[in-house]
Protein backbone atom coordinates (compact mmCIF):
# COMPACT_ATOMS: atom_id res chain seq x y z
CA UNK A 1 0.00 0.00 0.00
CA UNK A 2 1.44 3.05 -1.22
CA UNK A 3 1.70 6.61 1.46
CA UNK A 4 -1.89 8.15 1.30
CA UNK A 5 -1.76 11.50 -0.95
CA UNK A 6 -4.63 12.93 -3.00
CA UNK A 7 -3.69 15.63 -5.62
CA UNK A 8 -6.77 17.17 -5.04
CA UNK A 9 -5.92 17.67 -1.25
CA UNK A 10 -2.47 19.02 -2.71
CA UNK A 11 -3.73 21.53 -5.07
CA UNK A 12 -6.62 22.78 -3.72
CA UNK A 13 -7.26 22.24 -0.18
CA UNK A 14 -4.01 23.58 1.30
CA UNK A 15 -4.04 26.42 -0.42
CA UNK A 16 -7.28 26.80 2.37
CA UNK A 17 -5.42 25.40 5.03
CA UNK A 18 -2.58 27.71 4.50
CA UNK A 19 -4.41 30.55 5.21
CA UNK A 20 -4.78 31.50 0.95
CA UNK A 21 -9.20 31.09 0.62
CA UNK A 22 -9.63 34.40 0.29
CA UNK A 23 -6.71 34.80 -2.25
CA UNK A 24 -7.68 34.69 -6.50
CA UNK A 25 -7.04 31.30 -7.64
CA UNK A 26 -8.31 31.96 -11.09
CA UNK A 27 -9.60 34.98 -12.95
CA UNK A 28 -11.81 34.45 -15.91
CA UNK A 29 -13.74 37.00 -18.17
CA UNK A 30 -14.83 39.81 -15.43
CA UNK A 31 -14.51 37.42 -12.68
CA UNK A 32 -12.57 36.33 -10.11
CA UNK A 33 -12.95 32.92 -8.24
CA UNK A 34 -10.95 33.05 -4.59
CA UNK A 35 -9.17 29.63 -2.95
CA UNK A 36 -12.21 29.13 -0.26
CA UNK A 37 -14.89 29.17 -3.25
CA UNK A 38 -12.82 27.15 -5.65
CA UNK A 39 -12.55 24.65 -2.94
CA UNK A 40 -16.27 24.74 -2.23
CA UNK A 41 -17.03 24.32 -6.35
CA UNK A 42 -14.69 21.18 -6.21
CA UNK A 43 -15.90 19.41 -3.46
CA UNK A 44 -19.68 20.77 -5.03
CA UNK A 45 -18.90 18.56 -8.21
CA UNK A 46 -17.30 15.78 -6.50
CA UNK A 47 -20.36 15.04 -4.37
CA UNK A 48 -22.46 15.45 -7.43
CA UNK A 49 -19.98 12.76 -9.19
CA UNK A 50 -20.50 10.28 -6.05
CA UNK A 51 -24.31 10.74 -6.06
CA UNK A 52 -24.21 9.08 -9.61
CA UNK A 53 -22.51 6.73 -8.54
CA UNK A 54 -19.54 7.31 -9.65
CA UNK A 55 -16.44 5.93 -7.99
CA UNK A 56 -12.77 5.49 -7.70
CA UNK A 57 -10.91 4.67 -11.04
CA UNK A 58 -14.27 5.59 -12.84
CA UNK A 59 -13.16 7.72 -16.23
CA UNK A 60 -14.61 11.19 -17.01
CA UNK A 61 -14.02 13.00 -20.09
CA UNK A 62 -13.94 16.50 -19.94
CA UNK A 63 -14.34 18.19 -23.46
CA UNK A 64 -14.15 21.23 -21.55
CA UNK A 65 -12.78 24.88 -22.25
CA UNK A 66 -10.54 26.45 -20.52
CA UNK A 67 -12.90 27.88 -18.06
CA UNK A 68 -13.37 27.63 -13.95
CA UNK A 69 -16.03 24.22 -14.55
CA UNK A 70 -12.78 22.56 -16.30
CA UNK A 71 -10.84 23.34 -12.94
CA UNK A 72 -13.78 22.52 -10.70
CA UNK A 73 -14.40 18.83 -12.72
CA UNK A 74 -11.10 18.02 -13.16
CA UNK A 75 -9.86 17.96 -9.18
CA UNK A 76 -13.49 17.12 -8.34
CA UNK A 77 -12.94 13.81 -10.01
CA UNK A 78 -10.00 13.93 -8.81
CA UNK A 79 -10.90 13.91 -4.76
CA UNK A 80 -13.19 11.18 -5.20
CA UNK A 81 -10.57 8.96 -6.60
CA UNK A 82 -12.32 8.97 -10.40
CA UNK A 83 -10.18 9.99 -13.10
CA UNK A 84 -10.33 12.94 -15.56
CA UNK A 85 -9.13 12.70 -19.33
CA UNK A 86 -8.98 16.17 -20.87
CA UNK A 87 -8.83 16.32 -24.05
CA UNK A 88 -8.38 18.25 -27.46
CA UNK A 89 -11.45 20.61 -28.24
CA UNK A 90 -10.64 20.84 -32.00
CA UNK A 91 -10.71 17.25 -32.80
CA UNK A 92 -13.42 15.10 -35.12
CA UNK A 93 -16.67 13.24 -33.70
CA UNK A 94 -14.62 9.86 -34.73
CA UNK A 95 -11.82 11.30 -32.83
CA UNK A 96 -14.33 11.55 -29.28
CA UNK A 97 -15.62 8.36 -29.96
CA UNK A 98 -12.27 6.52 -30.15
CA UNK A 99 -11.39 8.58 -26.40
CA UNK A 100 -14.59 7.49 -24.59
CA UNK A 101 -14.94 3.41 -26.33
CA UNK A 102 -11.23 3.35 -25.58
CA UNK A 103 -11.17 5.16 -21.94
CA UNK A 104 -14.88 3.33 -21.16
CA UNK A 105 -15.18 6.94 -19.72
CA UNK A 106 -18.58 6.67 -17.68
CA UNK A 107 -19.19 10.74 -17.30
CA UNK A 108 -18.63 13.27 -19.81
CA UNK A 109 -18.10 16.85 -19.04
CA UNK A 110 -19.08 19.07 -21.71
CA UNK A 111 -19.23 22.69 -22.79
CA UNK A 112 -22.63 23.30 -24.16
CA UNK A 113 -21.51 23.85 -27.97
CA UNK A 114 -18.67 21.58 -27.95
CA UNK A 115 -21.35 18.59 -26.66
CA UNK A 116 -23.44 19.89 -29.42
CA UNK A 117 -20.46 18.67 -32.06
CA UNK A 118 -20.77 15.02 -30.86
CA UNK A 119 -24.08 14.08 -29.67
CA UNK A 120 -24.53 12.29 -32.48
CA UNK A 121 -22.38 9.52 -31.36
CA UNK A 122 -24.14 8.91 -27.90
CA UNK A 123 -25.54 5.63 -29.44
CA UNK A 124 -22.03 4.69 -30.20
CA UNK A 125 -20.65 5.14 -27.02
CA UNK A 126 -20.38 1.99 -24.82
CA UNK A 127 -19.60 2.83 -21.98
CA UNK A 128 -21.08 6.59 -20.99
CA UNK A 129 -23.50 6.97 -18.26
CA UNK A 130 -23.99 10.40 -17.68
CA UNK A 131 -23.31 13.53 -19.78
CA UNK A 132 -23.16 16.64 -18.04
CA UNK A 133 -23.36 19.52 -19.91
CA UNK A 134 -22.07 22.94 -19.01
CA UNK A 135 -24.69 25.46 -20.32
CA UNK A 136 -24.26 28.50 -22.39
CA UNK A 137 -27.47 29.49 -23.67
CA UNK A 138 -30.96 29.15 -22.55
CA UNK A 139 -31.60 26.20 -24.66
CA UNK A 140 -31.04 23.24 -21.77
CA UNK A 141 -31.79 19.76 -23.62
CA UNK A 142 -33.79 16.74 -21.85
CA UNK A 143 -31.47 14.20 -22.56
CA UNK A 144 -28.49 15.75 -20.90
CA UNK A 145 -27.93 17.03 -16.79
CA UNK A 146 -27.07 20.56 -16.56
CA UNK A 147 -24.03 21.04 -14.51
CA UNK A 148 -25.33 23.70 -12.62
CA UNK A 149 -28.00 22.29 -11.65
CA UNK A 150 -26.43 19.10 -10.92
CA UNK A 151 -23.88 20.64 -8.56
CA UNK A 152 -25.71 23.90 -6.88
CA UNK A 153 -27.66 21.86 -4.25
CA UNK A 154 -24.33 19.59 -3.49
CA UNK A 155 -22.89 19.97 -0.05
CA UNK A 156 -19.35 22.10 -0.17
CA UNK A 157 -18.03 19.45 2.63
CA UNK A 158 -16.20 16.66 0.84
CA UNK A 159 -13.47 14.39 2.53
CA UNK A 160 -11.87 12.48 -0.22
CA UNK A 161 -11.10 8.90 -1.29
CA UNK A 162 -8.31 7.69 0.16
CA UNK A 163 -6.09 7.32 -2.72
CA UNK A 164 -2.17 7.01 -2.81
CA UNK A 165 0.73 8.66 -3.82
CA UNK A 166 0.61 5.21 -6.60
CA UNK A 167 -3.58 5.83 -7.37
CA UNK A 168 -4.02 6.79 -11.03
CA UNK A 169 -5.14 10.90 -10.91
CA UNK A 170 -5.71 11.65 -14.73
CA UNK A 171 -4.94 10.69 -18.17
CA UNK A 172 -4.07 12.82 -21.21
CA UNK A 173 -4.38 11.22 -24.78
CA UNK A 174 -1.39 11.55 -27.48
CA UNK A 175 -1.08 10.76 -30.92
CA UNK A 176 0.40 7.76 -31.85
CA UNK A 177 2.29 7.32 -34.98
CA UNK A 178 0.31 4.63 -36.19
CA UNK A 179 -2.94 7.36 -35.96
CA UNK A 180 -4.00 5.72 -32.84
CA UNK A 181 -4.20 8.17 -29.83
CA UNK A 182 -3.10 6.91 -26.74
CA UNK A 183 -4.13 7.12 -23.06
CA UNK A 184 -1.27 8.36 -20.70
CA UNK A 185 -2.00 7.18 -17.28
CA UNK A 186 -0.58 10.03 -14.71
CA UNK A 187 -0.39 9.27 -11.04
CA UNK A 188 -1.26 11.35 -8.35
CA UNK A 189 2.17 12.52 -7.15
CA UNK A 190 3.11 13.21 -10.50
CA UNK A 191 2.19 17.34 -10.67
CA UNK A 192 3.28 17.72 -7.68
CA UNK A 193 7.06 16.16 -8.94
CA UNK A 194 6.35 18.39 -12.03
CA UNK A 195 5.72 21.30 -10.24
CA UNK A 196 8.21 21.40 -8.09
CA UNK A 197 11.31 20.50 -10.47
CA UNK A 198 10.19 22.98 -12.88
CA UNK A 199 7.47 25.39 -11.87
CA UNK A 200 9.48 25.91 -8.15
CA UNK A 201 13.24 25.11 -9.39
CA UNK A 202 13.39 26.74 -13.21
CA UNK A 203 10.88 29.48 -12.71
CA UNK A 204 10.66 30.24 -9.36
CA UNK A 205 7.27 30.24 -9.17
CA UNK A 206 5.88 32.06 -6.14
CA UNK A 207 2.59 33.30 -3.85
CA UNK A 208 2.97 36.65 -5.56
CA UNK A 209 2.87 35.32 -9.56
CA UNK A 210 -0.12 35.28 -11.92
CA UNK A 211 0.40 33.06 -14.64
CA UNK A 212 -1.51 32.82 -17.85
CA UNK A 213 -1.06 30.62 -20.69
CA UNK A 214 -1.79 30.53 -24.58
CA UNK A 215 -1.64 26.99 -24.72
CA UNK A 216 -5.25 25.24 -23.46
CA UNK A 217 -5.77 23.18 -20.10
CA UNK A 218 -6.09 19.85 -22.17
CA UNK A 219 -2.60 20.07 -22.88
CA UNK A 220 0.35 18.76 -20.87
CA UNK A 221 1.63 21.91 -21.51
CA UNK A 222 -1.20 24.30 -20.53
CA UNK A 223 -2.47 21.81 -17.52
CA UNK A 224 1.04 22.66 -15.92
CA UNK A 225 0.60 26.39 -16.91
CA UNK A 226 -2.10 27.54 -16.36
CA UNK A 227 -3.88 24.96 -13.47
CA UNK A 228 -1.51 22.95 -11.18
CA UNK A 229 1.53 25.29 -10.75
CA UNK A 230 0.21 28.71 -10.06
CA UNK A 231 -2.29 26.38 -7.69
CA UNK A 232 1.07 24.51 -6.26
CA UNK A 233 2.30 27.66 -5.33
CA UNK A 234 -0.75 29.49 -3.94
CA UNK A 235 -0.53 31.96 -6.93
CA UNK A 236 -2.92 33.29 -9.25
CA UNK A 237 -3.98 31.77 -12.99
CA UNK A 238 -5.51 33.73 -15.61
CA UNK A 239 -8.00 31.47 -18.03
CA UNK A 240 -8.73 32.40 -21.54
CA UNK A 241 -11.64 30.79 -23.28
CA UNK A 242 -11.38 30.37 -26.79
CA UNK A 243 -8.64 30.44 -29.30
CA UNK A 244 -5.75 32.29 -28.30
CA UNK A 245 -5.58 34.72 -31.36
CA UNK A 246 -2.47 36.97 -30.89
CA UNK A 247 -4.00 40.35 -30.64
CA UNK A 248 -6.52 38.16 -27.83
CA UNK A 249 -3.38 37.21 -26.11
CA UNK A 250 -1.66 40.63 -25.94
CA UNK A 251 -5.18 42.53 -24.60
CA UNK A 252 -5.09 39.99 -22.04
CA UNK A 253 -1.89 40.12 -20.55
CA UNK A 254 -2.59 43.99 -20.71
CA UNK A 255 -5.97 43.86 -18.88
CA UNK A 256 -4.73 40.73 -15.78
CA UNK A 257 -0.96 41.84 -15.40
CA UNK A 258 0.27 38.27 -15.11
CA UNK A 259 3.93 37.53 -13.74
CA UNK A 260 4.72 34.36 -15.90
CA UNK A 261 3.44 34.33 -19.52
CA UNK A 262 3.64 30.72 -21.27
CA UNK A 263 3.19 30.33 -25.36
CA UNK A 264 4.19 28.73 -28.36
CA UNK A 265 6.72 29.58 -30.96
CA UNK A 266 3.93 30.52 -33.90
CA UNK A 267 2.23 32.30 -31.45
CA UNK A 268 5.76 34.52 -30.68
CA UNK A 269 6.04 34.66 -34.02
CA UNK A 270 2.71 35.77 -35.11
CA UNK A 271 3.01 38.54 -31.55
CA UNK A 272 5.92 39.97 -33.17
CA UNK A 273 4.52 39.89 -36.35
CA UNK A 274 1.85 42.21 -35.11
CA UNK A 275 3.98 44.68 -32.91
CA UNK A 276 6.13 45.58 -35.84
CA UNK A 277 2.41 45.71 -38.59
CA UNK A 278 0.75 47.84 -36.19
CA UNK A 279 3.23 49.64 -35.01
CA UNK A 280 1.43 49.48 -31.37
CA UNK A 281 3.85 48.43 -28.16
CA UNK A 282 1.74 46.03 -25.66
CA UNK A 283 1.91 47.04 -22.15
CA UNK A 284 4.12 43.53 -20.80
CA UNK A 285 5.18 45.78 -18.34
CA UNK A 286 3.89 43.13 -15.43
CA UNK A 287 5.38 40.25 -17.16
CA UNK A 288 8.72 38.81 -15.58
CA UNK A 289 9.23 35.89 -17.57
CA UNK A 290 8.34 34.36 -20.51
CA UNK A 291 8.32 30.27 -21.68
CA UNK A 292 8.06 28.82 -24.92
CA UNK A 293 7.71 24.89 -25.66
CA UNK A 294 5.91 22.40 -28.11
CA UNK A 295 8.65 22.38 -30.21
CA UNK A 296 12.07 24.16 -31.04
CA UNK A 297 11.72 28.26 -30.60
CA UNK A 298 13.55 30.23 -33.52
CA UNK A 299 16.71 32.06 -31.56
CA UNK A 300 15.69 34.98 -33.73
CA UNK A 301 12.04 34.80 -32.18
CA UNK A 302 13.75 35.15 -28.87
CA UNK A 303 16.52 38.13 -30.21
CA UNK A 304 13.17 40.08 -31.48
CA UNK A 305 10.42 39.54 -28.32
CA UNK A 306 13.37 41.02 -26.43
CA UNK A 307 14.80 44.02 -28.97
CA UNK A 308 10.85 44.59 -28.73
CA UNK A 309 9.27 43.76 -25.07
CA UNK A 310 12.32 43.84 -23.07
CA UNK A 311 11.51 39.79 -22.11
CA UNK A 312 13.50 36.75 -22.05
CA UNK A 313 11.95 33.52 -23.58
CA UNK A 314 12.56 30.49 -21.40
CA UNK A 315 12.71 27.68 -24.23
CA UNK A 316 12.13 24.15 -22.99
CA UNK A 317 10.71 20.74 -24.02
CA UNK A 318 8.25 18.56 -22.28
CA UNK A 319 6.32 15.18 -23.25
CA UNK A 320 3.08 14.52 -22.02
CA UNK A 321 4.68 11.05 -20.68
CA UNK A 322 7.14 13.40 -18.47
CA UNK A 323 4.23 15.51 -17.76
CA UNK A 324 5.88 18.76 -18.70
CA UNK A 325 9.36 20.41 -19.29
CA UNK A 326 12.66 18.69 -18.44
CA UNK A 327 14.99 20.09 -20.55
CA UNK A 328 14.78 23.81 -20.58
CA UNK A 329 17.01 27.26 -20.74
CA UNK A 330 16.98 29.21 -17.17
CA UNK A 331 16.91 32.33 -15.97
CA UNK A 332 19.51 34.13 -16.72
CA UNK A 333 20.90 31.00 -18.28
CA UNK A 334 20.10 31.35 -22.33
CA UNK A 335 21.43 29.86 -24.63
CA UNK A 336 19.66 31.02 -28.13
CA UNK A 337 18.50 27.93 -30.40
CA UNK A 338 19.55 25.42 -27.67
CA UNK A 339 16.71 23.75 -25.10
CA UNK A 340 18.96 24.44 -22.23
CA UNK A 341 20.03 22.07 -20.18
CA UNK A 342 18.51 19.20 -17.32
CA UNK A 343 15.92 20.44 -15.37
CA UNK A 344 16.52 19.79 -11.24
CA UNK A 345 14.70 16.73 -10.59
CA UNK A 346 15.55 14.87 -13.66
CA UNK A 347 17.86 13.01 -15.88
CA UNK A 348 18.69 13.11 -19.79
CA UNK A 349 20.99 11.67 -21.31
CA UNK A 350 21.67 10.80 -25.07
CA UNK A 351 22.68 7.56 -26.98
CA UNK A 352 23.67 6.00 -29.60
CA UNK A 353 22.45 3.07 -31.95
CA UNK A 354 23.81 0.72 -29.73
CA UNK A 355 22.23 2.18 -26.68
CA UNK A 356 25.67 3.65 -25.35
CA UNK A 357 25.83 7.11 -23.97
CA UNK A 358 26.92 9.24 -27.29
CA UNK A 359 29.62 11.80 -26.76
CA UNK A 360 29.47 15.28 -26.96
CA UNK A 361 28.12 16.73 -30.06
CA UNK A 362 27.23 13.38 -31.35
CA UNK A 363 23.31 12.84 -32.50
CA UNK A 364 21.31 10.23 -31.05
CA UNK A 365 18.22 9.19 -29.27
CA UNK A 366 17.18 11.33 -26.34
CA UNK A 367 16.22 9.43 -22.62
CA UNK A 368 14.72 11.12 -20.17
CA UNK A 369 14.39 9.75 -16.35
CA UNK A 370 12.13 11.39 -13.59
CA UNK A 371 9.25 10.81 -11.48
CA UNK A 372 6.24 12.28 -13.04
CA UNK A 373 7.07 9.92 -15.81
CA UNK A 374 3.56 7.90 -16.70
CA UNK A 375 2.94 4.82 -15.27
CA UNK A 376 2.46 3.91 -19.05
CA UNK A 377 -0.16 3.70 -21.80
CA UNK A 378 -3.51 2.76 -21.28
CA UNK A 379 -4.05 -1.04 -22.97
CA UNK A 380 -0.68 -0.99 -24.85
CA UNK A 381 1.53 -3.83 -23.67
CA UNK A 382 3.78 -3.76 -27.03
CA UNK A 383 4.52 0.19 -27.23
CA UNK A 384 4.70 0.28 -23.14
CA UNK A 385 7.59 -1.94 -23.34
CA UNK A 386 9.47 0.02 -26.23
CA UNK A 387 8.75 3.23 -24.78
CA UNK A 388 9.27 2.91 -21.39
CA UNK A 389 12.51 1.15 -20.12
CA UNK A 390 13.12 0.67 -17.07
CA UNK A 391 13.21 4.14 -15.50
CA UNK A 392 14.24 5.66 -18.74
CA UNK A 393 11.65 6.97 -21.15
CA UNK A 394 12.42 6.68 -24.88
CA UNK A 395 11.71 10.70 -25.78
CA UNK A 396 11.66 9.53 -29.63
CA UNK A 397 13.29 12.95 -30.41
CA UNK A 398 17.33 13.03 -31.58
CA UNK A 399 19.19 15.28 -29.68
CA UNK A 400 23.13 16.34 -29.28
CA UNK A 401 24.77 17.76 -25.98
CA UNK A 402 26.93 20.18 -26.02
CA UNK A 403 30.17 20.40 -24.14
CA UNK A 404 28.40 22.79 -21.58
CA UNK A 405 25.56 20.34 -21.31
CA UNK A 406 22.81 22.09 -23.49
CA UNK A 407 20.61 20.07 -25.55
CA UNK A 408 20.06 20.99 -29.32
CA UNK A 409 17.06 19.22 -30.84
CA UNK A 410 17.76 18.03 -33.93
CA UNK A 411 14.30 15.99 -34.96
CA UNK A 412 12.19 13.32 -34.48
CA UNK A 413 12.65 9.64 -34.20
CA UNK A 414 10.09 8.63 -36.42
CA UNK A 415 7.87 10.27 -38.38
CA UNK A 416 5.54 12.55 -36.56
CA UNK A 417 4.74 16.03 -37.22
CA UNK A 418 4.87 18.92 -34.72
CA UNK A 419 2.66 21.98 -36.09
CA UNK A 420 1.48 24.52 -33.37
CA UNK A 421 3.46 22.60 -30.84
CA UNK A 422 0.44 19.75 -31.43
CA UNK A 423 1.87 16.26 -32.94
CA UNK A 424 0.42 15.58 -36.02
CA UNK A 425 0.40 11.71 -37.53
CA UNK A 426 1.33 11.97 -41.03
CA UNK A 427 -0.38 8.32 -41.44
CA UNK A 428 -3.66 9.65 -40.82
CA UNK A 429 -3.89 12.75 -42.89
CA UNK A 430 -2.07 10.11 -45.73
CA UNK A 431 -5.75 8.28 -44.88
CA UNK A 432 -7.95 10.67 -45.47
CA UNK A 433 -6.12 11.90 -48.79
CA UNK A 434 -6.20 8.39 -49.91
CA UNK A 435 -10.11 8.81 -49.97
CA UNK A 436 -10.35 11.63 -52.24
CA UNK A 437 -11.17 10.34 -55.43
CA UNK A 438 -8.20 11.85 -57.88
CA UNK A 439 -5.56 10.49 -55.14
CA UNK A 440 -3.43 7.74 -56.31
CA UNK A 441 -0.55 7.84 -53.65
CA UNK A 442 0.01 10.03 -50.65
CA UNK A 443 3.38 10.70 -48.21
CA UNK A 444 2.86 13.56 -45.72
CA UNK A 445 5.85 15.40 -43.87
CA UNK A 446 6.80 17.74 -41.61
CA UNK A 447 8.72 20.48 -43.28
CA UNK A 448 10.91 23.55 -42.02
CA UNK A 449 10.14 27.40 -43.46
CA UNK A 450 12.11 29.81 -43.52
CA UNK A 451 11.51 31.11 -40.41
CA UNK A 452 12.52 27.75 -39.07
CA UNK A 453 8.68 26.57 -38.25
CA UNK A 454 7.51 23.21 -39.23
CA UNK A 455 4.32 22.63 -41.58
CA UNK A 456 2.95 19.54 -43.19
CA UNK A 457 3.26 19.19 -46.43
CA UNK A 458 1.44 16.51 -48.92
CA UNK A 459 3.32 14.70 -51.82
CA UNK A 460 0.53 13.64 -54.12
CA UNK A 461 0.63 11.39 -57.08
CA UNK A 462 -2.26 11.80 -59.14
CA UNK A 463 -4.33 9.09 -60.44
CA UNK A 464 -3.75 8.47 -64.15
CA UNK A 465 -5.96 10.85 -66.47
CA UNK A 466 -6.21 13.57 -63.74
CA UNK A 467 -4.59 16.90 -64.46
CA UNK A 468 -2.29 18.45 -61.30
CA UNK A 469 -3.56 22.49 -60.96
CA UNK A 470 -3.53 24.94 -58.24
CA UNK A 471 -7.51 24.80 -57.50
CA UNK A 472 -7.20 20.96 -56.45
CA UNK A 473 -4.84 21.44 -54.08
CA UNK A 474 -7.14 23.85 -51.82
CA UNK A 475 -9.82 21.09 -52.90
CA UNK A 476 -7.95 18.77 -50.89
CA UNK A 477 -6.97 21.01 -48.18
CA UNK A 478 -10.61 21.60 -48.03
CA UNK A 479 -11.37 17.72 -48.20
CA UNK A 480 -8.96 17.06 -44.90
CA UNK A 481 -10.24 19.58 -43.42
CA UNK A 482 -14.02 17.63 -43.60
CA UNK A 483 -12.36 14.14 -42.34
CA UNK A 484 -10.54 15.01 -39.49
CA UNK A 485 -9.80 18.18 -37.00
CA UNK A 486 -9.10 21.54 -39.24
CA UNK A 487 -5.37 22.07 -37.91
CA UNK A 488 -4.85 18.17 -39.24
CA UNK A 489 -5.05 19.69 -43.18
CA UNK A 490 -2.06 19.53 -44.98
CA UNK A 491 -0.52 23.26 -45.12
CA UNK A 492 1.45 22.52 -48.17
CA UNK A 493 0.60 20.14 -51.69
CA UNK A 494 3.30 19.13 -54.10
CA UNK A 495 2.44 16.79 -57.03
CA UNK A 496 4.59 14.64 -57.86
CA UNK A 497 5.00 11.69 -60.37
CA UNK A 498 6.49 9.13 -57.76
CA UNK A 499 7.33 8.19 -54.49
CA UNK A 500 10.70 7.41 -52.95
CA UNK A 501 10.50 3.85 -51.90
CA UNK A 502 12.67 0.94 -50.27
CA UNK A 503 12.98 -2.25 -52.26
CA UNK A 504 10.02 -3.69 -50.22
CA UNK A 505 7.83 -0.81 -50.73
CA UNK A 506 8.20 1.47 -48.03
CA UNK A 507 7.84 4.90 -48.61
CA UNK A 508 10.80 6.86 -47.86
CA UNK A 509 9.86 9.61 -45.95
CA UNK A 510 12.99 11.52 -45.29
CA UNK A 511 13.70 11.56 -48.55
CA UNK A 512 10.98 14.08 -48.89
CA UNK A 513 11.87 15.79 -45.79
CA UNK A 514 15.68 16.55 -47.19
CA UNK A 515 14.65 16.50 -50.59
CA UNK A 516 17.45 13.87 -51.16
O1 LIG B 1 5.81 19.74 -26.23
C1 LIG B 1 6.34 20.09 -25.19
O2 LIG B 1 7.46 20.61 -25.22
C2 LIG B 1 5.64 19.92 -23.85
C3 LIG B 1 6.00 20.73 -22.84
C4 LIG B 1 5.41 20.59 -21.60
C5 LIG B 1 4.46 19.65 -21.39
C6 LIG B 1 4.09 18.84 -22.42
C7 LIG B 1 4.67 18.96 -23.66
C8 LIG B 1 4.23 18.04 -24.75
Amino acid sequence: MGLPYNAASRFIDRNVENGLGHKVAIYFQDISITYDELQQAVHRFGNALLRLGITMEDRVLLLCDDAPEFVESFFGAVKVGAVPIPVNTAMAPADYEYFLNNSRAKVIVAHQSLWYRIRDIRDRLRYVKHVIVIHESANHEADVMDYRQLTNGESTNLEGAHTTHSDSAFWLYSSGSTGNPKGIIHLQHDMEYAFNAYARNVLQLNESDITFSASKLYFAYGLGNGMYFPFGAGASTVLLKGRPKPDVVLETIEKYRPTVFFGVPTLYGSMIDLTERSQRKYDLSSVRICVSAGEALPAQFMKKWKQLYGLDILDGIGSSEVLHIFLSNGIGDIRPGSTGKIVPGYDAKVVNELGMPASAMEVGDLLVKGDSIAHGYWNLHEENKRKFIGEWLHTGDKYYMDEDGYFWYCGRSDDMIKVNGIWVSPVEIENALIKHETVFEVAVVGVKLEDDLTVSKAYVVLKEGIVAHESLKSELQAFVKNELASYKSPKLIEFVNELPKTQSGKIQRFKLRTGS
